[in-house]
């Protein structure tokens, strides 16, 4: 046995107390081979949850292994905004910005230390320290992972959500920024003050175009706080679009102990995440970048909205359909709801009929092979994704994944039936009780006014869906008064209520009346 795995048993180490030098690879185990000593910050990141953690800074280890000298000024400073983020920051410290990330693909495991994280910040805590990193000149790269909702952007109106409480706070300058754009414009301003140039601002968001609503957000919060402000960065301030791609479950303690006992490493900030990486982007960095090209998995485009399209559409919104209707069928777990027979059915069906038609070609790629490798992703066995991760904050995932096809589809007259469907599960969810009278945690910023609409729709005769649909102008837009859409989430709400998930997903895909092939018939028996 080696040195790293002996030491590793016989110290049970904490990774706080781990000398690299000490902890070498091994087999399954590997570690920064790179004097970590010597890397400087050159990179922020808002939002320091597992997904960076899985992504970016993943990315950025890969190259400093690779490339040390021409990345080590690109050090990762993580900050991140919400109260709730305060304790991983610190534990991150306390490990000096090292963790472990536990990739899993179906025949396996590898745990990788990532060094890439030099300091985390909170800003709740360390909001001068914070701006002041901001504002120096040795950041180049602002980055953000802070969820759909974190933009206070609505898409289909084009407007920010000026009214909302957190950003009145910060128009009104509360004394701790509530969202990145409060922070975000207060670096600027300060930057723009002391004429240091703007660092690029990458959003890592599963949004489309995020580049694009990063921009429009930031500028409409800076009409409305500082109107030079807003020209500046109108003017100065690029805005890549970029397409991001790998699928991190919530970390539990389960993981936490297997890293313990398999790995003989405690460790206070675990991520875990497939082994699939994909990071499509822009190349629009005024001030440089890392070479990301050299890490694999990312593709360097001039246009990356054909990718977002199919990554939302496909993987996004199929995680949706998986994750409402198989919670409301008992399911737990991601991978089990995508080993259900009927649940690939509804799968293929659901992409082959409503997403592929409405898709712009990407070069290189064929959906039908897409749609192949994210079901192999989804029923990955040793992934532990949870359902309930997917269907958190469906009022923000739900306008961005799924109703963009919803909308083609009644543009062309096809069908919306699977659109429908997911859209009634979601609001089956959200009555807060499933099909066995369990409670079903929500956790959604508008979680309370969510149940009440919800509750409405179940009370309804016939389970009517138009007080939800139109009870959330943020999340349907012009949707809330389509009768064919309207009539089309009632129907598959009402039949939800009266037969339970299976029997109505199964009613779908076993219909009779649909024109033509598709895919899904023909692959059919590779995927049943
Ligand atoms: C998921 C995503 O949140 C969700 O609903 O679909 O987190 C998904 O796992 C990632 O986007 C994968 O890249």
């Amino acid at each position: 046995m080696d040195s790293a795995r002996t030491e590793g048993h016989r110290l049970n180490i904490h990774l706080r107390e781990v000398k690299l030098p000490a902890l070498r690879d091994y087999g399954e185990l590997s570690v920064p081979s790179y004097d970590r000593s010597r890397i400087s910050v050159g990179w922020a990141h808002i939002g320091c949850g597992a997904f960076h953690r899985a992504h970016q800074a993943y990315a950025l280890d890969t190259l400093l292994k690779r490339n040390f000298e021409e990345h080590r000024g690109w050090g990762l400073c993580d900050i991140d905004i919400m109260p709730s983020g305060a304790p991983i920051c610190e534990a991150l410290n306390e490990q000096s910005g090292l963790y472990s990330l536990l990739e899993k693909d179906a025949g396996g495991e590898h745990l990788r230390i990532i060094g890439s994280v030099v300091q985390a910040l909170s800003t709740t805590r360390e909001l001068a320290p914070t701006l002041s990193l901001l504002v120096s000149p040795n950041i180049k790269l602002i980055t953000l992972t802070i969820t759909e909702g974190g933009y206070y952007y609505d898409s289909a109106a084009s407007q920010l959500l000026a009214d909302h409480p957190d950003i009145q706070s910060d128009l009104a300058g509360g004394s701790h920024p509530r969202t990145a754009l409060g922070l975000l414009a207060e670096a600027l301003k300060q930057r723009r003050a002391l004429n240091i140039a703007c660092p690029t601002l990458l959003s890592c968001d599963n949004l489309r175009e995020n580049g694009r609503v990063l921009r429009n957000a930031l500028i409409a919060f800076c009409e409305l706080k500082d109107p030079a402000l807003a020209t500046y960065v109108q003017e100065k301030v690029a805005f890549p679009n970029c397409m991001v791609d790998r699928i991190t479950p919530r970390v539990t303690d389960t993981d936490r102990r297997h890293i313990a006992d398999r790995y003989s490493l405690k460790d206070s900030a675990p991520v875990v995440c497939e082994s699939f990486f994909q990071w499509v982007i822009e190349d629009n960095f005024p001030l440089g970048r890392p070479a990301f090209e050299n890490v694999p998995g990312v593709i360097l485009t001039r246009d990356v909205t054909p990718y977002e399209d199919m990554k939302l559409r496909l993987l996004n919104a199929g995680h949706s359909q998986l994750g409402y209707l198989g919670h409301l069928a008992g399911y737990s777990l991601i991978d089990e709801v995508a080993r259900d027979t009927d649940f690939r059915q509804l799968l293929t069906q659901f992409w082959s009929r409503e997403v592929i038609p409405f898709l712009t070609p990407v070069s290189g790629i064929s959906f039908p092979e897409y749609c192949d490798t994210l079901i192999e992703r989804f029923a990955n066995p040793n992934l532990g994704d949870q359902t309930l991760r997917i269907c958190l904050d469906g009022s923000s995932k739900i306008p961005v994944f799924l109703l963009p096809s919803v909308r083609a589809g009644l543009r062309s007259g096809a069908s919306i039936d699977f659109g429908a469907l997911c859209v009634a599960a979601w609001i089956r969810f959200c009555s807060g009780v499933g099909e066995n009278g369990e409670v079903i945690p929500l956790e959604d910023p508008l979680s309370a006014r969510l149940r009440e609409l919800a509750l409405t729709v179940k009370n309804n005769p016939g389970n009517d869906a138009t007080p939800f649909l139109q009870g959330l102008p943020v999340v349907f837009g012009e949707l809330a008064t389509a009768s064919t859409f309207i009539d089309a989430v009632s129907h598959w709400t009402r039949l939800l209520y009266a037969r339970g998930a299976r029997k109505t997903l199964r009613s779908l895909i076993q219909r009779r009346d649909w024109a033509g092939e598709f895919w899904g018939d023909k692959t059919g028996p590779a995927l049943g």
